[in-house]
């Protein structure tokens, strides 16, 4: 091999928004869940992170840069996923550029990394999970790795648990798994995304500052303190997963909604339950639920869907682009951007207001 060769690949991965959550693990480091997941993958051209990731004989050592900014790789999660897809790395030839890197090169070879996220990091948009699902992509490309998805996903998952449901698009489950080496803790894609395609997503942005409490440690401070979650995730969610299956199956809305909004709130609800209590919503949050719930309460069946993460913000889930415009007018009468609502924006498709 000369030295002055660099082989690069990029891959783009949309963020996925759960709609049963995930919230508790039972493993830390091989970041293994206390109950399963189920998601819906957002279109690839909005909210999605893009990953570059280059080989060359010339690197001295492995770099990342997060929007433009260098960041450590020296985490165990960083590490862990780049031992096991380096693991799985295979012969590549490149016989246009002359290049061939054989498996054993691998282990020798330094990587540079660059990523950029099109939307605000760490604001509870689950910017690490479309963060790590397409370095593990990416790097499946570069090194030629034969995996398939779902196997990947447990790659993923290791960088960060919400990551494995975003090499899927359409619906996803994360199977919680039962084994101790976390072999069975994967994704499958429940459908795809022509299964369901007129629901319309709008997100609400009620603050795009930084969340106070990040997910892992408020998902420890849960596990090790409210009893609400270990009723959750043995009682609750078996049931509803299977009851969510059943919705997004027969694209049932109605049911859909149900599940979504009252899975949201029990997991605000074990944040409360935490001690000390995690407060991920604010004022403006609460309203928007009060408002949506009024509305779905005045029409036949259920309009919109709610659900928020560890942040403020609102993801709101609409039927179809009729109940997507109405909610948006609603939204916008009652809470203005830039205004006195704590509200900073809306993310609609691939526009921002
Ligand atoms: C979810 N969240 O299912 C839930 C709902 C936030 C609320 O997955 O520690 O960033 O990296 O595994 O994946 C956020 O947790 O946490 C999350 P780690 P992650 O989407």
């Amino acid at each position: 091999m000369g030295e002055k060769w660099v082989l690069m690949k990029t891959a783009q991965t949309p963020t996925n928004i759960a709609v049963i959550k995930y919230w508790g693990k039972r493993d830390e480091t091989l970041i293994l869940p206390v109950n399963d997941s189920i998601s819906v993958t957002l279109d690839p051209a909005h909210l999605c992170t893009t990953t570059t990731v280059a080989v060359s004989p010339a690197f001295q050592q492995d770099r990342m840069w997060l929007n433009g900014k260098e960041m450590s790789l020296s985490g165990g999660r960083y590490q862990n996923c780049l031992r096991e897809i380096r693991k799985r790395a295979r012969e590549v030839e490149d016989k246009e550029k002359g290049i061939k890197i054989e498996k054993k090169d691998w282990e020798k070879l330094h990587l540079h990394i660059a990523s950029y996220n099109n939307f605000p990091t760490a604001a509870g948009l689950a910017s690490s999970a479309a963060g790590f699902a397409c370095l593990v992509f990416a790097l499946a490309k570069l090194m030629n790795v034969e995996e398939d998805e779902s196997q990947l996903s447990a790659i993923a998952r290791q960088g960060s648990g919400s990551a494995c449901r975003s090499l899927f698009g359409g619906f996803v489950k994360w199977i919680m798994g039962k084994e101790e080496d976390g072999s069975d803790s994967l994704a499958v894609q429940l459908v795809d995304e022509k299964h369901w395609d007129d629901l319309f997503i709008i997100i609400a942005v009620v603050s795009s500052r930084q969340k106070e409490t990040s997910s892992t440690s408020g998902m420890r401070e849960s596990v090790e303190t409210s009893l609400l979650l270990q009723h959750r995730a043995k009682e609750v969610v078996p049931k509803r997963t299977l009851k969510m299956e059943e919705a997004i199956k027969n694209r049932d809305f109605a049911s859909f909604a149900k599940i979504t909004c009252a899975d949201s709130n029990q997991f605000h609800a074990v944040c409360l339950d935490t001690s000390p209590p995690i407060f991920y919503m604010n004022d403006t949050s609460h309203r928007i639920i009060s408002h949506v719930e009024k509305w779905n309460r005045s029409e036949e069946s259920p309009q919109v869907a709610y659900t928020f993460d560890a942040g403020p913000n609102a993801v709101l889930i609409a039927q179809n682009r009729k109940a997507a415009a109405q909610l948006l007018q609603r939204l916008l009468f009652s809470f203005p951007p830039k205004s006195d609502t704590d509200l900073d924006s809306y993310i609609i498709g691939d526009k921002t207001i």
